[in-house]
């Protein structure tokens, strides 16, 4: 089944300027800000301005421009909170929820970063 993107989600509309958001960078195919409901002292999200809903649909149809901007925009958010470990920052989380089995909430494709505490593991 192809992939059917719902423009009135919450991040395409912080996209077209019509919800307020607090903007960490923003460049010509990304938008990194913050997070409404901080899971850690830094929770950033990363989310490239095309119309793709998942980790996969992304990776898939974004033009290598996009996909190239996206990561290194989600490198810039890490240098700036300051959780590199390049930069002799503790480390963070990159979490990518995908689908109602993958818990996302916003069907618009997002990178979250979280750090600046001890987060535990996850996986086991
Ligand atoms: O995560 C969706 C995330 O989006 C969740 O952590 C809350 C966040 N969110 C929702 N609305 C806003 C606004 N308006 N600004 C900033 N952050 C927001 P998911 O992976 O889809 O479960």
């Amino acid at each position: 089944m192809p992939h059917s993107y719902d423009p009135t989600n919450i991040f395409a509309r912080i996209l077209r300027g019509e919800i307020p958001n607090k903007t960490l960078i923003e460049t010509d195919h990304t938008l990194a800000f913050h997070d409404i409901n901080p899971q850690a002292p830094h929770h950033v999200l990363v989310i490239p301005k095309g119309a793709y809903i998942t980790f996969d649909h992304f990776c898939a149809e974004a033009t290598e421009a996009e996909i190239v901007d996206f990561y290194r925009t989600a490198a810039s958010v890490c240098a700036m909170l300051g959780v590199s470990l390049g930069d002799g920052g503790a480390g963070y989380r990159g979490i990518t929820n995908a689908g109602g089995d993958g818990g996302q909430e916003v069907p618009h494709y997002h990178l979250h970063i979280v750090g600046g505490a001890p987060l535990g593991r996850m996986l086991s």
